[in-house]
């Protein structure tokens, strides 16, 4: 009997500072998956730069990010923490994979499309890549599972198509990995347009709530989230602002769409929006004294991210080694 754990491996961009749906959509949900899985846990600085980064930025918040992980529950004893840069066999296998890849599918990637749109001729070819990359950042653990949000299930469709192709073309290499999509963790919307995810790079901060706001911060900006006229809280498609907003109520405090109804009948929003203001500080205060100690102790962040660099280097050689061996590449004299 196969005793081997399922491999899961997932990663944040540290593009900006985090916000409440990467936290709900991502982070609260890898905490779950320790113990039954072997977890990698990336900060994906590679992918950050398909759009121009500030250095000194990109740096605190690469670290910022780690401290994150580890503060909302990720155990560095039990899942492989590491920065993605730190493992070269990340851009090798990218390279290598490019090569397996047809423009034609990357032109296919709706994220691309939509981007394009939005940036023209000056988008970066990173950006018209990255998907490759991911493929590498996955098929080089031999991962089974990726837990991503559904806006990422294209990609993780187009890395099963690269591994099989090679797989085919020359012989079996690399597993192939499934998306999973988390049955909690909703997709948490704009809370000035909630027709459109939380994103961190928005423009308008009062559409996203930071992981690190200040409480009065976070109550300010669930007091100004677009709800509607109606005045009722119900569980609707056609009241999106609401829906979101309960969204949040039942990921961070486990009760039901049925519940939350029943509690605020009749009430209006105001006393709605106090509570979920209430449950979002209640999460993430703790969270935030607890990434500010992190951050302060720059030996024990280093002596997790070097671990996670060295085993997750060890793991992602293995592969990497048989790919450049089944495509022809001579092994390094030793
Ligand atoms: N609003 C969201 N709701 C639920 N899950 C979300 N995720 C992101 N936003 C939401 C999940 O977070 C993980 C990694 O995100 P990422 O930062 O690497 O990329 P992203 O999805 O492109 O996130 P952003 O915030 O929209 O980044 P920018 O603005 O820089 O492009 C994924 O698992 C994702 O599903």
């Amino acid at each position: 009997m196969d005793k081997r754990k399922k491999v899961i491996f997932s990663g944040i961009k540290p593009s900006g500072d985090l916000t409440l749906g990467n936290y709900i959509g991502a982070i609260k949900n890898w905490v779950k998956l320790q113990d039954d899985y072997e977890c990698l846990y990336c900060v994906v600085d590679l992918h950050a730069i398909t759009v121009r980064q500030e250095p000194k930025e990109l740096r605190q918040r690469t670290l910022e990010v780690l401290a994150i992980y580890i503060a909302s529950g990720i155990d560095p004893q039990k899942s492989t923490l590491f920065i993605q840069s730190h493992v070269p066999a990340h851009s090798e296998g990218g390279w290598l994979l490019n090569c397996y890849t047809y423009m034609g599918e990357l032109s296919r990637m709706t994220q691309y499309k939509d981007k394009a749109q939005r940036y023209g001729d000056s988008i970066s070819a990173g950006l018209f890549n990255y998907p490759v990359l991911m493929a590498a950042d996955i098929l080089i653990y031999n991962t089974d599972l990726v837990p991503v949000g559904k806006d990422q299930k294209q990609h993780v469709e187009l890395a099963r198509d690269i591994a099989n192709r090679f797989n085919n073309l020359y012989s079996p290499t690399f597993t192939i990995p499934e998306p999973y999509i988390a049955t909690t963790g909703q997709k948490i919307m704009d809370l000035q347009d909630p027709s459109k995810k939380m994103s961190k790079s928005d423009e308008n901060p009062n559409g996203y709530i930071l992981i690190m706001d200040p409480p009065e911060v976070i109550r300010k900006k669930i007091n100004r989230a677009v709800t509607d006229s109606v005045g009722e809280v119900h569980y609707s498609d056609e009241q999106p602002g609401v829906k979101n907003l309960m969204n949040i109520l039942i990921s961070l405090s486990g009760t039901t769409a049925e519940e939350i109804e029943k509690k605020y009948a009749g009430k209006g929003y105001a006393e709605f929006k106090k509570d979920v203001a209430d449950a979002i500080i209640a999460e993430l205060e703790p969270i935030q004294k607890r990434v500010k100690e992190i951050l302060a102790d720059k030996d024990y962040l280093e002596s997790v991210y070097k671990a996670g660099a060295e085993k997750a280097q060890y793991m992602a050689l293995k592969t990497l080694r048989k790919m450049q061996k089944k495509i022809g590449f001579i092994p390094p004299a030793k």
